[in-house]
């Protein structure tokens, strides 16, 4: 009998038939209110799960009594929790690498689009103000040979090094948990303290994942180490921010700019002062967004689903 697996994001069809090859697949397009009890009463046969972003915590898990598998059609797993899932004896995987240059091209577009002010200056024109603005008002700030601070150096924040140092001649300063000696060799990064990275970068872009030790490490202090020319861009979790504190220091004029992919809260509020600001540049969690890296992440997922059903290691197990 093929193990009942439920998909509960859409999903590319060839990846959906792939996994119908050897699962029996009861596919949820996307959970909402109507369909959340269909989905939890799926649950209780299924032995495996696979989508991204759905709280994996004590009360879904309490609906799903044969899970075996979890899988994460994303990179980031802040949606699992890690210590519950190893007491239970439940295999979580991800999809690390296939999303690296993707997202990197997303980080670099914000650091454009903020930097120039291109979406502000998109409704300028859109707005049939082109004649009335000074010129001076319009300008922006150069992005090219400027320092990036990179802090949470992996594999995107290697895709970006690559494309800020070889690309835009960009000095590079880094901070990790680990040395990146790819990095440091190739793209002439350095190594530095948080503290250091923040006061002597131009540009800061965030990477760290989220968990328990990351949550809220950038706040007011951070954002007050910056330089005032200083632009913020955060394409990991809202979360790993204060949010609270970016828009103070924004309000304050701490800081010149922000990029932000991604929230405290998904969908953000439509009230959020972050959303009225000319000087933030917005996406709605878009970093892996192509049609071409979602499919290689869902096939990903779709792959790691099936070797953890079949009682193997996956490629990509979390430890
Ligand atoms: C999202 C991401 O998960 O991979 C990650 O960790 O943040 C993104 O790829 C993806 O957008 C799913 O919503």
């Amino acid at each position: 009998m093929k193990p009942k697996v439920v998909v509960y994001k859409k999903m590319n069809a060839g990846v959906l038939d792939f996994l119908r090859e050897t699962c029996e697949v009861v596919y949820f397009e996307g959970l909402n209110a109507e369909n959340y009890r269909d989905f939890l009463d799926e649950l209780k046969e299924a032995r495996g799960l696979l989508g991204s972003g759905l709280a994996v915590d004590r009360e879904l898990l309490d609906h799903a009594p044969q899970l075996e598998v979890v899988s994460n059609a994303s990179v980031g797993y802040d949606n699992f929790d890690i210590p519950l899932l190893k007491e239970r004896g439940i295999v979580a995987t991800n999809t690390p690498g296939v999303l690296n240059e993707t997202v990197a091209d997303t980080i670099l577009g914000l650091i454009l689009a903020t930097a120039r002010r291109i979406p502000e200056l998109d409704q300028f024109v859109k707005a049939g103000q082109w004649a009335t603005v000074l010129p001076e008002e319009q300008f922006g700030v150069d992005v090219h040979h400027k320092v990036l601070g990179i802090i949470g150096m992996g594999g995107v924040g290697t895709a970006v090094a690559k494309r800020a140092n070889l690309g835009f001649g960009m000095p590079i300063l880094y901070h990790n948990r680990t040395r990146n000696e790819e990095a440091e060799k190739l793209y002439g990064a350095t190594y530095c303290t948080l503290e250091e990275l923040l006061a002597g970068s131009d540009y800061v872009c965030l990477m760290t994942p989220l968990n328990p030790e990351t949550e809220k490490m950038i706040g007011k202090r951070e954002f007050a180490l910056m330089k005032k020319t200083g632009i913020f861009i955060n394409a990991s979790r809202g979360k790993v921010i204060d949010e609270a504190a970016l828009i103070e220091a924004l309000e304050n004029k701490e800081i010149l700019a922000a990029g932000l992919d991604v929230f405290a809260q998904e969908p953000v509020e439509p009230d959020n002062p972050l959303l009225s600001m000319k000087n933030v540049v917005t996406l709605p969690h878009v970093g892996s967004a192509t049609s071409e890296t979602r499919i290689k992440m869902a096939r990903l997922a779709a792959e790691n689903l099936i070797a953890g059903l079949r009682g193997g290691i996956p490629p990509n197990v979390i430890h």
